[in-house]
């Protein structure tokens, strides 16, 4: 197998674009698929401030460094979500973030859910009597929108890939789920209260960031989450997989045919679920409901389960991110309006510029 570019040894072939890399040439077409997204969806502009949401896996750290090379201003923010797991899933996480902000020399700004929000996603998750993603993907899309607008950035990079948003796109379509496929979008523009949303990686498969990081010297936690063991979202990729493997390009072809030819179509239904929305009493977040999603979360855990069952507008944002989105990875950072109506702020520490 030769590289397609140089005809050198490659390193991984890459079937649904009928190629093979070999190390630098792989570096290449990583930087050429983002730098294509970018420019194709308008994402960004150079000069803009860039807020990577990192997590310590492939996609966000393969994100940073690839947004780095580009020449993009790309800060870091990682979010400490409290989860064990064998090892210390968490602290895992944070210490390869860490490292790679400190190789790249590249600022980080970290917020830790228990040390300043008085809770965990599993302990948040019970008390609040939602399922662990479902926490974890609100408190998220909150804590990444907060940051953001505090820090003057013009917008929030998620490490979302081409598996990802096609799993994600496979299961709202098998529920119809035809608020969210409204939203399902590369860029989520701008609106009151929520900075915008960008998917760089969305051109770009898992296989190839794996080998990305691989061939780049990043060092990244390879274990799942543990709250993702059994998840609807690990089966929609398990079943695409399949298929893409019988028919490669499929993913590809699911995924950007939507977005040329079907997306428009539930726009409708995604702009009727962002009306109504005022801002949180709390916090002064918009949201749909009584008191934000977030705070009323942020209030159940802090009450250890005092006050689960109440606030009738709390599980509205349960349904945003529910769903399908509400999945590993795909709920923690669908970024959609749904879910983001719920998205508040409550009066608490703040982030923390490490470096
Ligand atoms: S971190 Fe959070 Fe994912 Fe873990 S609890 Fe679920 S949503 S699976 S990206
Ligand atoms: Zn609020």
């Amino acid at each position: 197998m030769r590289c397609r570019r140089c005809r050198k040894p490659a390193v991984i072939e890459i079937r649904r674009h009928n190629a093979a890399f070999c190390a630098p040439c792989l570096e290449h077409h990583c930087r050429e698929q983002v730098a294509r997204a970018v420019h194709d969806f308008a994402m960004f502009e150079p000069g803009q401030r860039v807020l990577i949401a990192v997590s310590g896996g492939k996609d966000s750290l393969g994100l940073w460094d690839l947004l780095l090379d580009l020449g993009y201003a790309a800060e870091g923010l990682y979010l400490g979500l409290g989860i064990e797991g064998a090892g210390g899933y968490s602290d895992q996480s944070a210490a390869f973030t860490h490292a790679f902000a400190s190789r790249r020399d590249a600022p980080l700004i970290t917020v830790d859910l228990p040390a300043d929000y008085g809770y965990d996603i599993p302990g948040g998750a019970a008390a609040a009597r939602r399922a662990p993603c479902s926490a974890c993907g609100l408190s998220k899309r909150h804590l990444f929108n907060r940051a953001a607008l505090d820090g003057g950035f013009d917008v929030v990079a998620t490490g979302h890939n081409l598996d990802d948003e096609a799993a994600v796109l496979f299961g709202n379509v098998l529920r119809w789920n035809t608020e969210y496929l409204g939203r399902q979008l590369p860029v989520l523009p701008a609106a009151d209260g929520f900075v915008r949303k960008v998917k760089p990686l969305v051109r770009l498969g898992e296989r190839e960031m794996a080998a990305y990081c691989v061939v780049r010297g990043i060092d990244y936690i390879v274990e799942e989450c543990p709250m993702a063991i059994g998840n609807r979202h690990l089966g929609y990729k398990e079943a695409l997989n399949a298929i893409e493997d019988r028919s490669p390009g499929t993913k590809q072809v699911f995924y950007f045919g939507f977005l040329e030819r079907a997306s428009a179509h539930f726009r409708p239904a995604a702009t009727t679920a962002q009306e109504g929305l005022h801002p949180c009493p709390s916090c002064g977040s918009p949201t749909t409901a009584a008191q934000c999603a977030f705070c009323s979360l942020v209030s159940r855990a802090r009450a250890g389960g005092a006050e689960a069952g109440a606030g009738a507008g709390a599980e509205v944002g349960v349904a945003g991110a529910g769903a399908e989105m509400g999945v590993a990875g795909a709920g923690a950072e669908m970024g959609v309006a749904g879910a983001e109506a719920e998205v508040t702020e409550v009066a608490v520490p703040g982030p923390r510029r490490v470096r």
